[in-house]
């Protein structure tokens, strides 16, 4: 239970499509009922006439896995469990410290050594978790967490292998479908571990199955070049990119994710590094939603699909902002301006401004 007033307890709001039972404790940090805000500039920018952002940076912990987390915890919780564990490239482990610490419950979090954005390690070390670097990549660390998981001792793998996330992440599709009425002609978003992209699309299906939503979106999911196993049909063993949260080989989600894509006549498509970091650019300086780099991939994506003619840029769009950006201050650094010093007065402020 909470005291938030107005605002929904995810648990409670979702409880249908939830494994929510009488005996889940109702954990809760305020997670999802996040802004879907409409970003016209930006859409002109890429040419899209009826562009919205669903900001999932405004969850708790500024990413959407907050949604899948707090479920995960709760169940761990009610099953008993002393400990949960995660592979992360970073966001994951910041939720899972923040959920498991109001549980009362110990975080473990093995993080690909020197990958990690500085926020993301910094919430997990702040919420006290067990951080251990791994030498190797996301990929491996996931491998390693599936053995220790796999070990029992009441220890819960709360990465997107455990189902209670893939339900919980299903809720912002049930949201962007109250929000806006019925499912957009097309959502968009940042894929990695491939978790997110079949979560929204089991949610956008139990919508239409409910009667609330006439249609489901085709998905369109955008990997970085450098980590874009899905594009390319094969794993790719040494994935690397600026976006360090989508730095991912071998997504534990793949045939989920292939078949949201089939079934929804949708693609996977990869954008560069160098468009990356222009989108992220763009997201703030155009549409005042200041995200991580990672998000930047649906909106270079779009850009290249809307002008090449494989999305319509008249249809009704949403993309994911799947994580604040000042989770990565070290990449975002390069926007920081010359700063102008003035004297103290009115005079000197005036000059600095050149008005
Ligand atoms: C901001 O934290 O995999 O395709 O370990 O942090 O569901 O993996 C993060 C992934 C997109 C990709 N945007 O989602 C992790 C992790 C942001 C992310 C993704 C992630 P999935």
């Amino acid at each position: 239970m909470s005291a938030q007033g107005a605002r929904p307890v995810l648990m409670e709001r979702f409880r249908s499509v939830l494994p929510v039972t009488a005996a889940t404790p109702m954990l809760t940090l305020g997670e999802g009922a996040t802004p879907l805000v409409r970003a016209p500039r930006l859409g002109a920018s890429i040419g899209a006439s009826d562009l919205w952002l669903k900001v999932e940076g405004a969850n708790p912990t500024g990413s959407f896995k907050d949604r899948g987390m707090v479920v995960a915890v709760a169940k761990a919780l009610e099953s008993g469990a002393r400990a949960v564990v995660c592979a992360s490239t970073g966001n994951t482990s910041a939720s899972a410290a923040a959920y498991a610490a109001a549980a009362g419950i110990e975080a473990v979090v093995l993080l690909p050594a020197g990958k990690i954005a500085a926020g993301k390690l910094l919430q997990a070390f702040a919420a006290g978790a067990k951080v251990i670097s791994i030498r190797g990549n996301f990929d491996d660390a996931l491998e390693i967490v599936r053995e220790l998981g796999a070990g029992g001792g009441g220890v819960e793998i709360v990465n997107s292998i455990n189902p209670h996330r893939i339900a919980g992440q299903a809720t912002a599709a049930h949201e962007i479908v109250a929000d806006l009425g019925d499912a957009p002609d097309v959502l968009a978003l940042p894929v990695g571990n491939a978790g997110n992209i079949s979560a929204y699309w089991r949610g956008f299906t139990d919508a239409v199955a409910a009667g609330a939503a006439t249609k489901r979106p085709r998905m369109v999911g955008l990997q970085a070049a450098g980590a874009a196993p899905l594009v390319n049909g094969a794993p790719v063993s040494n994935p690397e990119t600026v976006a360090t949260a989508i730095r991912i080989g071998k997504p534990a989600s793949w045939d989920t994710a292939i078949a949201a894509r089939d079934e929804s006549g949708g693609l996977i498509d990869s954008v560069t590094d160098a468009e990356i970091l222009r989108a992220q650019e763009e997201i703030i300086r155009l549409g005042g939603i200041f995200v991580e780099p990672a998000c930047a991939a649906p909106i270079a994506g779009l850009r290249n699909l809307i002008a090449s003619g494989r999305v319509d840029g008249s249809g009704r769009i949403v993309a994911v902002m799947t994580g604040f950006g000042l989770k990565d201050p070290e990449t975002a650094s390069r926007l920081i301006g010359e700063i102008r010093e003035a004297d103290a007065t009115l005079a000197g402020v005036r000059t600095a401004l050149g008005w």
